[in-house]
């Protein structure tokens, strides 16, 4: 297994729309498990292929210690639908914007259409911290980030936070 870097906002390589996954080979295996190592070493909770430079539509998730299904999760191709007008904020982080956390309002109950790692497909009806998490990680396949959804002066201040925290990072 691999960490893999993370690409930080406002990399260009963010703004990429993955493309689907035709094939669930060897490669795609390896990079799930890459995937989770590398999401687990940054105290993630989810994490989108994007993030990690490749442009397939993969997203990893576990939110295990967050009250919710404690199991490892893996969705390939995912589609989500919202199935309510009510949308609710919360109050998100990303990984490729470290110690940024603002709120953003999103749909609160969504459908999760995907394959999983064995290529077999599954629905689930999702709220809550799962809902938030799956629409930021789609968002990311779709080369959105959720400082988008804020005012320009939040996302001028969110480049400058980053600028700083890779630097002393590095
Ligand atoms: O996609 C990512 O960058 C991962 C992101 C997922 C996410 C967290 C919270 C709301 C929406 C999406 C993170 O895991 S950020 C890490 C973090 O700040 C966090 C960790 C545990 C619970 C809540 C936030
Ligand atoms: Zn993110």
């Amino acid at each position: 297994m691999a960490l893999l870097p993370i690409l930080h906002y406002p990399d260009p390589r963010l703004r990429t729309v993955a493309k689907d996954v035709l094939v669930i080979d060897d490669d795609i295996k390896t990079l799930i498990k890459d995937m989770f190592e590398t999401m687990y070493n940054a105290q993630g909770i989810g994490l989108a292929a994007t993030q990690v430079d490749r442009h397939i539509r993969v997203v990893v998730m576990d939110l295990a210690g967050q009250d919710e299904d404690p199991q490892p999760k893996v969705y390939i191709n995912p589609k989500v639908t919202p199935l309510t007008d009510e949308v609710a904020p919360y109050k998100e982080g990303c990984l490729s914007i470290p110690e940024v956390y603002d709120e953003v309002s999103r749909p609160t109950r969504v459908r999760i259409e995907a394959l999983d790692e064995h290529g077999d497909e599954f629905s689930v009806e999702a709220d809550g911290l799962l809902a938030v998490c799956i629409q930021h990680e789609l968002d990311h396949l779709n080369g959105v980030v959720f400082v988008d959804y804020l005012s320009r002066l939040k996302q001028d201040r969110a480049r400058d936070k980053v600028r700083k925290v890779t630097a002393k990072n590095t």
